[in-house]
């Protein structure tokens, strides 16, 4: 059994939608973000970061004893070990599903992150903030359509690559035309129809029914008014009780 701690967010999804993938049982721990939840001393244990997904897994490869994992790439990598599915065992193909899995760790994640941000969340409007990453997120996508160009997936075959970055294609909510991009259009709706990311999305509604951003003044002060004190008040009250 794998234990998921995860709220209904891009992050979240890409494990939901291995998991269903892989047909591996798991169970659901909702963290709620937008109340704190990630800030509780038993959450911090297994993820020192304060943010979703992590997981632990009560029944390892190695036989021993249960092991937690933070990161979602991080994850995806673990559970493609666990199970040998969705990760190729020909090192040169290994090593495309890997560079496009970091690829999304590194660029897509943050980059249309800090676009949602300025551009959705922000209650003061930077224009040069919103346009330095709606052009960023502007140019990934016309990396993967023409990565997507001559190959139906990210790195050969149906990979936790591809896992990774599909959550994070929402061209309404990215301010992108996704018609301008017709080979990562198709790659989206071939992944969207997938029986086992339709059931991994199905939690939304049962976990988060008011799914809709960010929308009250805590959960605001919560997401956006973090510092390194915010750690440190979690690490105070764990050790106070
Ligand atoms: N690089 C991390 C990013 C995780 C992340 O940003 N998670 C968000 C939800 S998508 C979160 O937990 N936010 C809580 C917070 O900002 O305190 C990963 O891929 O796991």
């Amino acid at each position: 059994m794998i234990d998921v701690h995860y709220w209904t967010t891009p992050n979240g999804h890409k494990i939901t939608i291995f998991l269903e993938e892989a047909g591996l049982q798991y169970k659901i721990f909702p963290v709620n973000i937008g109340k704190g939840e990630q800030f509780k001393a038993e959450f911090l244990t297994i993820s020192p970061n304060n943010r979703i997904p992590a997981i632990v897994d009560h029944a390892p490869p190695d036989g021993g004893k249960p092991i937690s994992v933070f990161e979602s790439g991080a994850i995806l990598f673990y559970l493609a070990n666990k199970t040998g599915k969705f990760i190729a065992k020909d090192m040169r193909e290994r090593m495309q599903t890997l560079e496009w899995l970091f690829w999304q760790m590194g660029g897509l994640g943050p980059m249309a992150g800090q676009y949602n941000h300025f551009g959705n969340y922000a209650q003061e409007k930077l224009q040069y903030a919103i346009d330095r990453y709606r052009n960023e997120v502007n140019r990934l996508y016309g990396v993967m359509n023409k990565r997507l160009a001559d190959r139906p997936f990210l790195a050969g075959e149906y990979s936790i690559a591809d896992m990774a970055c599909y959550p994070w294609i929402l061209p309404e909510r990215q301010a992108q035309n996704i018609a301008d991009f017709p080979h990562l259009k198709r790659w989206h709706e071939t992944i969207k129809a997938r029986p086992a990311v339709v059931k991994a999305y199905e939690w939304t509604p049962k976990i988060n029914p008011g799914q809709g951003g960010i929308r009250t003044a805590e959960e605001r002060a919560i997401l956006f008014g973090q510092t390194a004190a915010s750690v440190k008040g979690a690490a105070d009250r764990a050790a106070a009780r």
